[in-house]
């Protein structure tokens, strides 16, 4: 486990669909680089899914492919601890505790709520609505310094640490209050579609979103068809989104400067450019799918992986609960 000195940080990513680029891009490129010099633990948050209705053997599929997901991105389970959220007990043991540090304000002022709700309108359940305490059990359970994310995260964060500030000021000292780490560049990738609208693995609009696992094939034609504007100019502004968004995302894939992406294009068309683009994310992504065949074939690896990564998440888990049952008064078992 950590030692004293050794930073936390936890992440964690919902099992619905497939991972994005943009979950790529705004988090799991950031987790990689973060496990040399910090204890990380990065949960495949299965129970914040299940505020969506899912078809039982789809979603154990689909649980399973996001954890060989991590693992073909380069994450390294030695490093790292890996898990699936309802593996640890103690994470909806925290939430309800949570539960009832949380006002029904803060959670009314919840975008991703409102955004889901209006989605879902069939099915508006109170999971979907205390989602954020269970999001801040997540977090605090581990003692957690930071927590690197995504922009559409800032305000989950920030109720987390309200509700743990509010936690430790009712009961004395209790849990570390966690700081966000937004990356400068790529924390907001846009549909290619609708360039004002983040990309998003559960979109219905397909072409909006690239899929780590799409085939080249595939990758060209969304890249082609991308939505940008009438000037034809490789052109960094607010006045043009779609290529914009392009742009950013050239920079952070063949990881060089948002200038030197406009440089090399001077003076060349959207044709050449999107064409290049869609190679080089095809160029990057090739690893990757090589990885996720290997580690297919290779069940039983995957599966010592994530009990492993279960058991140490718990031991720690635990740690924080202990402490917590008694201090809310709860007796010792
Ligand atoms: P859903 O559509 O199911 O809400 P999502 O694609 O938004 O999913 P999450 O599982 O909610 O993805 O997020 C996983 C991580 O990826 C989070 O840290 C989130 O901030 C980050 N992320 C998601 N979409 C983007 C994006 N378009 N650009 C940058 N980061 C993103
Ligand atoms: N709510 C997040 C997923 C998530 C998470 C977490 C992220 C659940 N628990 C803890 C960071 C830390 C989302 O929708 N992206």
């Amino acid at each position: 486990m950590a030692n004293n000195h050794q930073k936390i940080i936890f992440s964690g990513a919902q099992p619905t669909g497939s991972l994005t680029l943009g979950n790529y891009i705004g988090a799991i490129q950031n987790w990689k680089a973060l496990e040399q010099d910090y204890q990380c633990l990065y949960s495949i948050v299965d129970l914040h899914s299940l505020t969506v209705r899912q078809n039982p053997k789809e979603f154990r599929e689909t649980c399973t492919s996001f954890l060989i997901q991590y693992l073909a991105c380069g994450l390294d389970p030695e490093k790292n601890i890996i898990f699936f959220q309802s593996h640890v007990p103690q994470h909806t043991e925290l939430a309800w505790i949570l539960n009832c540090h949380t006002y029904m304000g803060e959670l009314n002022r919840m975008t991703q709520f409102k955004e889901k709700s209006q989605r879902h309108k069939d099915n508006i359940n109170a999971g979907l609505y205390t989602y954020p305490a269970l999001q801040a059990a997540d977090i605090l359970l581990y003692q957690t310094n930071t927590v690197p994310v995504g922009e559409d995260q800032k305000q989950h964060l920030e109720l987390c640490r309200d509700i743990a500030m509010r936690f430790n000021q009712a009961h004395g000292e209790t849990f570390v209050v966690p700081e966000h780490h937004i990356p400068k560049v790529g924390a907001r990738i846009m549909s290619l579609q609708e360039p004002d609208k983040k990309m998003s693995k559960s979109d219905e609009n397909l072409n909006g979103t690239i899929f780590l696992m799409d085939s080249e094939d595939v990758i060209l034609k969304k890249m082609k068809r991308a939505v940008t504007d009438s000037e034809n100019r490789v052109v960094y502004s607010d006045e043009q989104p779609g290529i914009k968004n392009l742009i950013t995302i050239y920079s952070t894939v063949a990881n060089i400067s948002i200038d030197e992406v406009v440089a090399r294009y001077d003076g060349k068309g959207y044709g050449a450019f999107k064409k290049e683009l869609a190679e080089v994310i095809i160029e990057a992504l090739r690893p990757f799918k090589e990885k996720y065949d290997n580690y297919k074939n290779n069940m039983d690896y995957v599966e010592t992986v994530y009990k492993r990564g279960a058991e140490r998440a718990r031991e720690i888990a635990e740690g924080t609960m202990k402490d917590v049952r008694s201090k809310v008064g709860l007796l010792p078992r």
